[in-house]
């Protein structure tokens, strides 16, 4: 992605976050509950993440309009899972993209679960990425344990976007290697052996062996980065631990960009409360 498109991200993107300037601690602030972990910074344009399964696709449709209508060649990356791809509001974005023609690629990471609900019994479509079709622009599966695939493709389908207006639909078909959270335990659902077979194919192991057969990996160097992530994880934990929490008044102060007098009184309201309680 260029730096000037527009990433509409869902909850499984951290690492995507990371790479586009996302502090770790403004994660850790967001999935605290912290209005201060969505405050990117100033020129980056890329959204929060947006936890309601299947409602960011239409946002980013909205931003994909706007650049649309003010002629600017950037496009907008949108991302959600195989179980959002049934929600309507995933249909409704497509065919906004379509019949507008707008610079919008969406990616769907088909991990073949959403939570317990399986592939099979989500869709009777045979692919995800049919589901573009009916929208009337292209969709296509991309071997989504396969990084370089997934960089390619990607680059490409943004590459269209930018230039030609052109919607187009990846579905990454990987799987999920662990649990949908830590509240889960798929034991309960998933088969075993599918876990098994499926963890052979695991794309961080399989990028590993291939810088290793171009004699640019070795253990040293993955000795050395793993003690510099671990240095930099334990410092963003360290400074979100220590940040102060955030004023009461931001359950109101970042909705709107003028606070409706209904909510205005509420948040006096507030303040006043706060400063009887506390002095
Ligand atoms: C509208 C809505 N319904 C239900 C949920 C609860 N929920 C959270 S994640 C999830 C499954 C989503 O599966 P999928 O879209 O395949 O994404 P994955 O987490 O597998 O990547 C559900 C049902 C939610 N967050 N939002």
């Amino acid at each position: 992605m260029a730096k000037n498109d527009i990433f509409v991200p869902y909850y499984r993107d951290m690492g995507t976050l990371i790479q586009r300037g996302v502090s770790l601690e403004q994660i850790l602030l967001y999935w605290g509950g912290d209005e201060r972990g969505n405050c990117y910074t100033p020129d980056s344009r890329d959204f929060p993440p947006c936890v309601p399964v299947g409602s960011q696709p239409l946002h980013a449709v909205g931003a994909a309009y706007a650049l649309k209508f003010r002629k600017e060649k950037n496009a907008v990356l949108v991302t959600c899972g195989d179980g959002a791809t049934s929600q309507g509001d995933f249909y409704e974005a497509l065919n906004a993209a379509g019949v507008w023609k707008l610079p919008l690629v969406f990616v769907v990471c088909n991990n073949q679960w959403a939570i317990s609900v399986s592939r099979a019994a989500q869709t009777a479509a045979h692919t995800i990425a049919q589901k573009a079709i009916a929208a009337g622009f292209g969709g296509e599966q991309v071997d989504g344990n396969d990084v370089i695939a997934v960089q390619v493709r990607t680059a490409e389908a943004l590459k269209n976007a930018r230039e030609k207006n052109e919607p187009h639909l990846l579905e990454l078909v990987c799987y999920r290697q662990h649990d949908h959270t830590t509240a889960d335990d798929a034991s309960r659902y998933e088969p075993k052996h599918l876990r098994e077979q499926e963890w052979k194919k695991e794309p961080i192991h399989r990028l590993r062996v291939y810088l290793e057969s171009l004699g640019v990996w070795t253990e040293s160097l993955e000795a050395s980065i793993q003690a510099e992530v671990v240095q930099t994880v334990d410092t963003a934990v360290k400074a979100y631990l220590d940040t102060p929490p955030q004023p009461l008044t931001s359950l109101f102060d970042y909705l709107y960009a003028t606070l409706p007098k209904v909510y205005a009184e509420q948040r006096d309201g507030l303040l006043k409360r706060e400063k009887l309680a506390h002095g």
